[in-house]
């Protein structure tokens, strides 16, 4: 059994990653990101319990859960990134750190897009490496929450 936990939360859409615009995301499915993201964390000793939701009120509620069962938060907050104080808010409360995903490049994307709520409470940024930016936030985050790495 994994040591510690960590919380991988999606924001909306993204349970259509593979077929929604497949130039800009990819045709990585997020059945595969997940995929990925327990093979990274278990180098470090850290579970997953990853997550998809369309609801900004349930991405509040899943971050409000992760303050008392994990270590530390991987959250791609999508569509809400531009609009959602509340999850912002809840961050803020969450008292564990955050690191913020983007699989494209959000900034040199539409004008809309290059501005992040996430990022005023969010303890580091990822964005334009594809999927792969989920394992580089696990990397991170492991280092900040003292997790070393298994062999
Ligand atoms: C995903 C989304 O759904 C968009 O709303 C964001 C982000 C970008 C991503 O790159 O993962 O603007």
């Amino acid at each position: 059994m994994a040591d510690k936990t960590i919380y991988v939360l999606n924001g909306p859409n993204l349970n259509m990653l593979g077929t929604r615009e497949p130039a800009k995301y990819g045709h990585t499915t997020l059945a595969d990101v997940e995929r990925l993201c327990r093979e990274a964390a278990k180098r470090f000793g850290l579970g997953v319990e990853f997550r998809q939701s369309n609801h900004e009120g349930t991405l509040v509620d899943w971050i409000q859960e992760a303050r008392e069962k994990a270590v530390g938060i991987v959250l791609n907050p999508a569509g809400y990134t531009t609009t959602s104080v509340a999850i912002l808010d809840a961050i803020l409360a969450a008292g564990v750190p955050v690191v913020e995903v983007h699989i494209t490049n959000i900034h040199a994307r539409e004008e809309f897009r290059h501005h992040s709520y996430i990022s005023k409470a969010a303890r580091a940024v990822i964005c334009g490496f594809g999927v792969t930016g989920y394992t580089l936030a696990i990397s991170g985050l492991a280092a900040m929450v003292g997790a070393a790495q298994k062999g």
